[in-house]
């Protein structure tokens, strides 16, 4: 039976005789008004008349603002025609108004005459480039991990401590109330000098043609970006604006040292002038420890080691010290989230808990900027998540869950063990912190092995036909021929292993899995991996890879180039460089918005019509054409694997030297 309907509202009927009384009435209302006006003697009537023009004459002379008004729409149609976009002048911030759920912000509405300003060349490539912002479904598990808390974030352009910031949860922020005040942009500004520091090309043998094809690949995004999103976070290069997730020009930031290392001299220089006079922290926001650690942390150390220029150091330490109120927790496991400029952290909103591969993969940035400042708080604040990780229950042969509790300091969620979204660069950073402490932390380097050993027993299974090794996922005991793009970090991280005296079966792993990672993009028809692969277990199947139709997506991901890089360099087989310029290729097609930028598309099965998601994310730049840049090289010592770390976003960090 059903329940009976609770009502609750009020219903509301017009008659048609109550209508009709309706009408009636305003009529005679209107009449009314005519009659008394009727009645009045012509000098009555002239003296209002009179009045009511003395009256809106004084209005108009005595009320400025609208005099500046109208000026302020001229200088609007001036800034148009000039065909910029004003940073200063924020944009309504309208949450939901483009139907994009992968955004991990609120979207910044262009202005319309932006939009119209330039139509939409002629498509070239593939069509479907340059269609509408696709419609979102669907959203992977593996974006989850990057989406969950973004996709609810406001725009946190508005100036500082004048309007209040939206949090990339939702929640509304008062006013500016920063813990530290920054030192005035004048005082930051270094000189902008660019021949200091770690120097770059030209290599014996110069740069080769493909590299110069990912230069010209990185120009064509910068112009995007610069022209559509200068000082934000991501570009939108089909809607030729810009998103914001934390407000602090993010794509700029992870860029750095990709221009450096791609020799682009000009561009570095116009990047760091933005840093030295546009950047602060002193704002009301909150951020995503792991993601600003990589991005931005990660980026500034990186770029600091490769010029040596201060700047880029006093940035460092300027984050890296508002971010640590995120490790005042019970447990001292951080919480996911922290408002800069108040000093104050929380987990989300729906749960204590934060993901294990984030409280473990910001291990890199801390100790490195422990080291450069001789301040060991933040070491001591990371290696202490370490410590404490090694010791806890919960692993399965050194797999980890994907959760830990932020006051317990447990592991939750038990049972389901990932190399993708959520556990990925956990396994990462073991190996990456051992390195760059000079091989000498064994706890690091235990739990890494353990680990390996747990992904070949539990993890490991060939594809038919083609017995493609690959990595599924295990569910309380019930294994998943699911495998993410994120795990093709795992060959490179093996083959880095094995370069660093790890038993030679990694290697030997490492190559039989890029060669599956690139199977991933060789066995699509637009020739680019989608988020996520399910491989086909069944000896009558024809086909290895197959694919959700809600994991169809591409976000111009890194970890294939990335591995193909380290599986180059170590090994010197050309088949790893010859793979990546076909991918290189696929983007080049399939991706690139011919207005300046690149997009992720929602469909790699579809050549006719892949869907741009109007979404160019800052690790394309900050990865993934470093990466193919490097991949292109002939010259091992750009960027040496013997001296440099690349954090899990790409920026290289020095190995210590021993002491
Ligand atoms: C990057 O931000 C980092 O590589 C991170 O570890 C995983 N996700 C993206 C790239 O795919």
């Amino acid at each position: 039976m059903y329940p009976p309907m609770r009502k609750d509202f009020i219903s509301l009927t017009l008659t048609e005789q109550d209508s009709r009384n309706y009408n009636n009435s305003k009529n005679w209302r209107r009449q009314s008004c005519w009659r008394k006006w009727k009645q009045l003697s012509r000098l009555q009537r002239s003296l209002i008349l009179f009045l009511l023009a003395v009256l809106v004459v004084c209005g108009i002379a005595t009320y400025p603002s609208l005099a500046e008004r109208w000026g302020g729409l001229a200088s609007a149609s001036e800034v148009q025609a000039r065909n910029v976009v004003d940073p200063l002048d924020p944009r309504p911030v309208v949450p939901g108004i483009i139907p994009d759920l992968d955004s991990k912000m609120a979207l910044v509405l262009p202005e319309p005459s932006h939009l119209q300003r330039k139509p939409f060349p002629n498509k070239r490539g593939p069509p479907g480039l340059q269609h509408r912002v696709q419609k979102r479904g669907n959203i992977s598990e593996s974006e989850v991990k990057e989406r969950e808390g973004p996709a609810l974030k406001g725009g946190a352009e508005e100036e500082e401590g004048e309007k209040p910031l939206v949090s990339w949860h939702g929640a509304m922020i008062e006013a500016d109330q920063a813990t530290e005040p920054q030192p005035s942009a004048k005082e930051n500004e270094a000189p902008l000098s660019l021949d200091r520091g770690v120097q770059v090309p030209p290599a014996p043998g110069g740069v080769s043609e493909r590299q110069e094809a990912v230069v010209e690949a990185f120009r064509h995004a910068w112009k995007g970006y610069k022209e559509f999103a200068w000082g934000h976070d991501e570009l939108k290069p089909i809607s030729k604006s810009y998103g914001e997730w934390f407000g602090l020009g993010l794509t700029l930031i992870d860029a750095l040292d990709t221009m450096w290392i791609l020799g682009l001299k000009e561009e570095f220089k116009e990047a760091k002038q933005w840093v030295s006079t546009e950047l602060s922290f002193t704002k009301n926001v909150d951020v995503n420890l792991f993601e600003s650690t990589i991005r931005i942390l990660g980026g500034l150390l990186s770029t600091y080691h490769l010029t040596q220029d201060s700047l880029f150091l006093d940035k460092a330490k300027d984050i890296g010290a508002r971010l640590m109120p995120a490790f005042n927790t019970p447990s001292k496991i951080p919480y996911s989230d922290v408002n800069i400029g108040r000093g104050s952290a929380h987990p989300p909103r729906w749960t204590s808990d934060s993901t294990v591969a984030e409280v473990t993969s910001i291990q890199l940035e801390f100790r490195e900027l422990s080291r450069l400042t001789q301040d060991d708080r933040y070491q001591k604040a990371v290696d202490s998540v370490m410590k404490h990780v090694h010791k806890l229950e919960g692993k399965h042969d050194g797999l980890v869950p994907m959760f830990i509790n932020t006051n317990s300091g447990q592991f939750t969620h038990l049972g389901v063990y990932t190399l993708g979204a959520r556990a990925d660069s956990y396994y990462e950073y073991l190996l990456k912190q051992w390195i760059q402490g000079g091989k000498k932390e064994t706890e690091l380097l235990e739990d890494y092995l353990q680990a390996v050993e747990g992904v070949k027993k539990n993890l490991l299974r060939k594809s038919e036909p083609r017995k493609l090794t690959f990595v599924g996922e295990l569910s309380h005991n019930h294994f998943s021929p699911k495998m993410d793009h994120l795990v093709c970090f795992l060959p490179g991280t093996l083959a880095l292993g094995a370069h660093n005296g790890l038993p030679a079966e990694h290697m030997e792993l490492a190559q039989q899995l890029v060669e599956t990672c690139y199977q991933m993009y060789a066995q699509i028809e637009t020739g680019l991996s989608p988020e996520i692969v399910q491989f086909n277990l069944m000896p009558r199947n024809g086909n290895d890879v197959e694919v959700k139709p809600a994991d169809r997506h591409n976000l111009l991901r890194p970890e294939t180039v990335e591995s193909l890089f380290y599986l180059y360099r170590f090994t010197r087989d050309k088949k790893y460089q010859d793979w990546g310029w076909e991918i290189f290729q696929s983007f080049n097609k399939y991706t690139r918005v011919p207005t300046g930028g690149f997009s992720s598309i929602s469909n790699v099965r579809n050549p006719e019509s892949p869907d741009p998601r109007d979404k160019m994310e800052s690790f394309f730049l900050g990865e993934t054409l470093k990466y193919f840049y490097l991949l292109f090289s002939d010259d091992f010592d750009l960027i040496s694997l013997d001296k440099y770390v690349f954090n899990t976003e790409a920026h290289p960090l020095p190995i210590w030297p021993s002491s």
